[in-house]
Order: structure tokens, then sequence, then C-alpha cells
């Protein structure tokens, strides 16, 4: 029943044992065409399984509430299972294939039965890009099919690119029966293979995302000699139209999305600077002929956080949600048939449906959309998506930005002295929790390059290969770390962030071209703060100092804990690494 599409053995094969084990009814192998995507969602609303939202305000919009305890990501099920325990490193959960493979197959077996499988072929990249890599994924929910739709690239061209013999990774996901007990999401580097069972939310189950462009595309990356990384790609356009690009790792829910759209404040924009979005999340960074290192978005679409976004914070990514958009456990206004979340109006409405499906009032108590409710938009949508978005070499790299959510500590702005501290400067990455995963909120944890959750193999080796990048290229971008999140003794964020955030990117780009002094720090170079343009903010030069201020003796301890956290990566940590944190140490004691 699966022979036509494709005369891919492997594919087939791989269709044929996923439907042995989990015995669908039927088999539907998704084109990606718009009749086929129609008829999805009208199935998909006859069950209950996703909501119509008012067709005229968001045509082309589509809700879904996913279950109560399927929220997030779950990281504590989230394994790489790799055939030796020491590769998947410290940082990982590991299972032993030969458990995980039976364990996993005893979840699934029989459990489509009376469902439909679909078989999603899909490319992460323009298809016929050397850059891009296929996949298949199959899954037994519309839901999946058609937020795969919108973040990847669907359609039978892929099953053409793969050829008689091309390889892919194979993706098994079943919602079977959403127990958070059986919940897994593996990853069989070794194999090309991901198997996720018993959730049916985003990055758990949309395979092409965490699970393929980073964690196994890290693991490729390594091999290769190229890198998958947590980040967005922007591109800056210059008054005399020179442009500049930027890729940027801030954990999840840490303003990737939000940076990589903004809309720069009104005199940058009177002159004629322009900010456009390559991509929000995920970026893959080669090394060109050159000698510079050249990034991708293998994503179609923006799986976006949307509380927090609105016309003020975020007008290009609320642009985006207008229409061709999925809404993930948002509210619902019944008053017209749209949707809200906190911070998308000052004013709640009166009534809502909330994400649990309950009747809401302003005087709940409880918040209307979840946290981690999400939006699922069409890349194509964004008002500012980059003219490169599509291009098959992607964009050469000036600057790559670390940076985490932290209240003290981590300056607004800092620049590493060369690649080796640039690595170090994102090795030592710390960052609160939020609720993108499941688990506690505002916790401080490492999070080295915003990859603690998707490095698909040990970091130690992970930061070794980073060092390797480096001694390849001959023209490396620039590295920074910035932080938007500095609060002041009432909890208030010391920064203005979002849009303003421009003018930190200023400083960085020009410190790219060497146009501008800093100051040198124990921690790197920093802004003198009447660099960094403050015109038409209300903004106290104080406040500016006081964010930029590195305190050697708070570096001191960090640099102490640090030390305790590199402890585990044991002889796998690069010497290059210990070389800077001795210096750090010893720069704090100055
Ligand atoms: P993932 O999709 O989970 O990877 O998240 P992300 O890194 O793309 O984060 P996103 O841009 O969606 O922002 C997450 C949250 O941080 C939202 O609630 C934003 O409103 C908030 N945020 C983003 N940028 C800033 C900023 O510059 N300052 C402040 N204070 N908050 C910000
Ligand atoms: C993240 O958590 O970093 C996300 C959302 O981008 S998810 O796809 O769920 O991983
Ligand atoms: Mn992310």
């Amino acid at each position: 029943m699966t022979q036509g599409y494709t005369e891919n053995q492997k594919v087939l094969d791989f269709v044929n044992a996923s439907a042995e084990l989990a015995q669908p009814d039927k088999i539907v192998w998704i084109d990606g065409s718009d009749a086929q995507i129609d008829a999805l969602r009208e199935e998909a609303c006859s069950t209950g399984e996703m909501i119509r939202l008012n067709q005229e305000k968001l045509p082309g919009c589509y809700y879904h509430r996913t279950a109560e305890n399927d929220v997030a990501r779950v990281e504590a099920r989230t394994f790489i299972c790799c055939r030796d325990e020491k590769d998947a490193g410290p940082t990982n959960y590991w299972m032993d294939p030969k458990e995980a493979y039976p364990m996993l197959r005893e979840i699934a077996r029989g459990k489509m039965k009376g469902r439909t499988m679909y078989v999603i072929p899909y490319s992460m990249g323009v298809v016929g890009s050397p850059f891009s890599r296929i996949g298949i994924e199959v899954t037994d929910s519309i839901y999946v099919v058609l937020n795969m739709c919108i973040m990847t690239r669907v359609g039978f061209n892929c099953l053409e690119a793969l050829g008689k013999d091309g390889d892919f990774v194979k993706g098994f996901h079943a919602k079977c029966d959403i127990d958070p007990e059986k919940r897994y999401i593996m990853h069989f580097p070794e194999d090309d293979t991901i198997i996720s069972v018993n959730s049916g939310y985003g990055g758990n189950v949309l395979l092409g995302k965490k699970c393929f462009a980073l964690r196994i595309a890290s693991y490729l990356g390594r091999k290769e000699g190229w890198m998958a990384e947590h980040m967005l790609i922007l591109g800056v356009t210059y008054p005399d139209g020179t442009k500049k690009y930027v890729a940027a790792a801030f954990p999840s829910a840490c303003g990737k999305t939000n940076l990589a759209m903004l809309i720069p404040p009104k005199h940058y924009r009177d002159l004629g600077y322009k900010v456009e979005t390559v991509g929000d999340d995920i970026a893959w960074i080669r090394v060109g002929e050159d000698g510079r290192l050249w990034a991708v978005n293998p994503e179609n679409g923006f799986f976006g956080v949307a509380p927090g976004t609105n016309d003020h914070s975020n007008p290009n990514a609320l642009a985006a949600t207008r229409k061709g958009t999925i809404f993930t456990n948002v509210a619902i206004d019944p008053s017209d048939n749209t949707v809200w979340w906190e911070g998308l109006t000052k004013q709640p409405p009166e009534h809502l449906i909330d994400w649990l499906g309950h009747d809401w009032t302003p005087a709940s108590g409880v918040k209307a959309a979840h946290p981690n409710s999400r939006f699922t938009a069409p890349a194509v949508n964004c008002p500012c998506i980059s003219p490169e978005f599509n291009s098959k070499t992607g964009v050469p790299l000036d600057a790559i930005i670390f940076g985490g959510r932290r209240a003290t500590t981590t300056p607004l702005v800092y620049q590493s002295r060369d690649w080796n501290h640039g690595v170090f400067v994102g090795s030592i990455m710390s960052s609160e929790t939020t609720a993108a995963a499941t688990g506690a909120v505002g916790v401080l944890r490492h999070d080295p390059m915003a990859m603690k959750p998707f490095c698909g193999y040990h970091m130690g080796d992970y930061f070794a290969h980073w060092i390797e990048m480096g001694k390849k290229v001959k023209n490396p971008p620039k590295i920074f770390n910035v932080n938007w999140f500095r609060q002041g003794e009432n909890g208030e964020f010391l920064w203005p962030g979002f849009g303003d955030n421009m003018r930190v990117l200023d400083w960085i780009l020009k410190r790219c071209d060497d146009k501008i002094e800093a100051q040198e720090t124990a921690i790197g170079y920093v802004p003198y703060a009447k660099d960094i343009d403050i015109e038409g903010l209300d903004y106290s030069v104080e406040t500016l100092e006081k964010i930029l201020y590195v305190d050697k003796e708070r570096w001191s301890k960090e640099a102490d804990e640090i030390a305790e956290f590199y402890k585990q990566f044991g002889d796998k940590l690069p010497q290059e690494l210990k070389d800077n944190l001795a210096t750090l140490k010893a720069n704090c004691e100055k």
C-alpha cells in the first residue's frame, strides 16, 4: 500500500515497519498540498482536535488545546540513546538502545489501531540545498501534520530529492495515551532515528525541530565538520545599504524570536536602519569558501511564545500570526472567536475561555493562556522576513551573541577577547529556567550555548568541536554576550529590551568593524556608557553604568562555581577552556 510514492526502499521499509508495529487502519502520505491540508483541518475540526477561529479576522487560523499534563518539553524524559553511555555525556539523560528500542516497541505496539498513520516527507532547509537534510516523520496526530506543514518544507519533492537510495532521519511519533509516566522523547543519533511517544506537544512531537535540527544535527555536525545551534539569525541593513548578519543563542523563552524580529528605535529607522529575520530558533552553520561562517535557518515557520507578544513588543511576530497560524494553549475570546494571551492587550477582555477550556474573567486569579502557549506561524507571513530566508547558501556571520536571563552579575553586553575566549563565554552561560520546559521556573542553571537540552552528544566534545571550528575559519565572527534581564531592587527590569536592543546590536556591530573603543575588564570588553546610544529613551546614564558594571567579587565567585560545573566534563574539557577559566579567576583577583 505504500508503493508508488517513492522507490526508496529505506523509506518504504521504515513506513512498513512503523505500520506493522503501531497497526494503523490507514496510511496517508502527506504531499503538503492546499487541498490535503484543508481536508485535514476539516477532519480535525469535526473531531474537536482543532477549533476553527474567526476566518474573517484570522483567515486560515486554528486553535488546539493539548492535555493538561502535556504543555512543554519534558527534559527528564528526553534521552540520547547511543551505545556507549559516555558518548551522551553528563548533561544528557541516557538509555542503552538495547533497552530503549524494545521498551518503546512495547509502548507503541498497536497504538494506532482505529487511527490513521500520516507519513510526512519533509526537508530541514531549502530542498536541493547542500545544507539541507530530509526527514520522514510518521505520526497519528493531524495537529502534528499541520504544524509540520508550517514549520518545515513538506512535500513529495523531498522524496524525489532522496532518490532511490538517499538517507533520511526517521521520526516515529505516536500519541498513545498521553500518559506522562510513559512519555519518552528518544534520540538514536547512531541510527538517525527519533521516537516520541505519549505526548502531543510542540518540541516533543514536531520531530524536525529540536529532535532533528538540534539533537541529531549537532551529532551529524560534529561528525561532518559543521554546527547545529539554538540560534536566531538576523540581518541589519545600514543606511548605505550594507548588510551584516548576526546569530544569537539564548535559552528557551529568553528572547530569540523577539530579537530576530526587532524594530529599531525611531531615530535609527529615520536614518534608514532595518532589521530582517532569517531565523528565530535554529541555525545550521558551516565554513564557507571565503573562510567565514555561513548560517542557514533550517525551519520554515516560527513556533513562538505567545504571552508577552503584542503590538509594542513584537509587532512583526504578531503580524505573522494573523493568517495560516495554529495557536496552542492560548485563550479564546468567545465574543468574536479570536485568541488572547497575557500581554496581548493591557486590559484583558471581560470574558474568555482559558487554555483549559474553562470560563475565565479577570477576577479568576489564574492565567488565561498557558505561560508556554505558542503560535505556529509561516515564516513568509513575517513582514520583516529576510530576502535571504530561502537562500541555499545562507548568510555570512559578522557576530555571534550568547545571552541568558540573569537578574545579576552578567552585564548588558560584553565582547570576548578572541574565538576561544568566546567559546568559553558560551560555555559558562547560566540562565533562569522558563515555562518552555516542565519544572520550576526562575531557577538559575548552567545552559552552555543555550544547548543544554539540545546537544545530541557529550557536552565536553561539543566544546571541543567549537574550538576546532575556530581553527577552520580564517575570518571568524566576533563573539559577544548580552543580558536583557538585569533586575533592580524591586525585581523590575533595568533595560527596556525589545526594539531598544538595537542600541546594543549597534555597539556590537561597531566593535566588529573596529569602529569604537571599549573598556577591558576581567571578563572581556565592555562598552563605555557613552557609547551605548540612549537617544529618545527616558533612561539615565547611571542605570546604564550600573548594568555595564563588572563586579569582580561576584565574578570571582562565579569563576569558582564554573570550576565546579566544569568538573563533570573531566578530561573531555578542552584545555583552552581551562586556561580561560584560570584567566578569569586571576583577573578577578587583580
Ligand atoms: P523559544 O521559542 O522557547 O526558544 O523562546 P525565544 O528565545 O524565542 O524567546 P521569545 O523571543 O519568545 O521571548 C520569550 C519571553 O521573553 C517573552 O515573554 C518575551 O516577551 C520576553 N522577552 C523577549 N525579549 C525581551 C527583552 O528584551 N526584555 C525583556 N524584559 N523580556 C523579553
Ligand atoms: C524551545 O523550548 O526552545 C522552543 C519550543 O523553541 S519547543 O519547540 O517546544 O522546543
Ligand atoms: Mn527554542
